[in-house]
């Protein structure tokens, strides 16, 4: 090789992998109490073994980033068998997120579970690859009441810190509350009641909930639905969320005052009161302080204000964005007295 150019041309295209490698995140595992957490390691190539870099990223949102992975081999055409995978592979006890790595396709799948005395009571993970790990999120279909509780957590699956924003939307999918997240690099949060998780607080119906994040990392996320009578736990992985916020609108604020038989809206920040109707714009951000003078009563404005019952002197204060155009009714939803059933009044929302 007389050429010094084209000699090392050629050693950095043996040297260097054509491929990017190829992640898998497993959002949680563990070995500690009763809890155990077995994993698979599939190797579709007929032809070829591949070796696998595997990496503990202990929970508690610390720094992961420096973790030294531990390699294994996978022969071709073979589903390596990792039960207890915490001890076995790693020789390690507690909870964390599990990272694969290989130049080479491979996929994981895992099974968490709980040792019972007459077995074992568990649910599956989908190891999550590096292209489907979301910045945009939904985990659907969670339940945090008297029957079940809902544990949420999250892998960042980049190297360095996330800023998260949580979204929780109870029953009537209105806002519950917003929480901000930093998850440090390669940082797992471990599975946390969504209540805790959102900072407590929460009054909301959330017997048919769901959490909506947004990232600027990519994060494998899940959440888990733990029956509090038979501890039966379902695994909830996060769907992509696609949704796009308008830009930020006008606050439009009213008190509105009800009584027999009809209610009375004023402007905060100034204008005339009306009676029985406002207006707003689309995409309008609007807030509701409303005020039962009299006697008890009600209001519901569909599809953005479940019925409030309205007890005298006490403001209601409903928020919501006003994210369709047209009139929507709003009615008195307690028997007030004989003029009830008239009691009712419209939001126009312009487009
Ligand atoms: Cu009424």
């Amino acid at each position: 090789m007389r050429n010094p150019v084209i000699f090392a041309i050629l050693v950095l295209l043996v040297l260097v992998p054509t491929a990017d490698a190829k992640d898998v995140y497993v959002p949680i595992a563990g070995s500690v109490g009763v809890f155990r957490t077995d994993a698979r390691i599939f190797n579709p190539s007929y032809t070829k073994a591949i070796t696998v870099q595997a990496y503990l990223l202990p929970v508690g949102n610390i720094d992961n980033a420096g973790v030294t992975p531990i390699p294994f081999d996978v022969p071709a055409r073979q589903m390596k068998v990792y039960d207890d995978v915490v001890s076995s592979l790693f020789g390690a006890a507690g909870l964390a997120g599990l990272r694969f790595s290989c130049v080479d396709d491979f996929a994981v799948t895992a099974r968490i579970y709980a040792q019972a005395s007459n077995g074992k009571l568990g649910q599956f993970e989908v190891g999550v690859a590096s292209d489907e790990a979301l910045t945009k999120g939904a985990i659907l279909q969670l339940k945090s009441h008297a029957d079940n509780r809902t544990n949420v957590g999250f892998q960042n699956t980049e190297a360095s810190a996330a800023t998260v924003t949580l979204t929780l939307y109870g029953k009537d999918n209105a806002v519950v509350k917003t929480s901000p997240l930093t998850i440090r690099a390669r940082g797992v949060i471990a599975p946390t009641e969504i209540s805790a998780l959102m900072g407590g607080g929460l009054t909301a119906d959330l017997s048919d909930c769901w959490l909506s994040f947004e990232s600027d990392k990519a994060l494998a996320a899940y959440g888990s639905v733990v029956d509090n009578g038979t501890t039966d736990p379902t695994f909830v992985p996060a769907v992509a969320d696609s949704g796009v916020k308008p830009p930020q609108q006008a606050t439009k604020e009213f008190n509105i005052t009800a009584r027999q038989f009809q209610y009375t809206i004023t402007p905060v920040g100034g204008g005339a009161s009306t009676t029985d109707a406002f207006t707003v714009n689309k995409g309008d951000k609007v807030i509701l302080n409303i005020t039962a003078q009299d006697v008890t009563h009600g209001f519901q404005l569909s599809p953005y204000v479940t019925s409030r019952s309205l007890n005298p002197g006490n403001t209601v204060r409903v928020e919501f964005d006003a994210i369709q155009a047209g009139t929507f009714n709003f009615v008195c939803t307690v028997s007030c007295g004989t003029g009830h059933v008239g009691m009712n009044g419209k939001m126009t929302v312009n487009p």
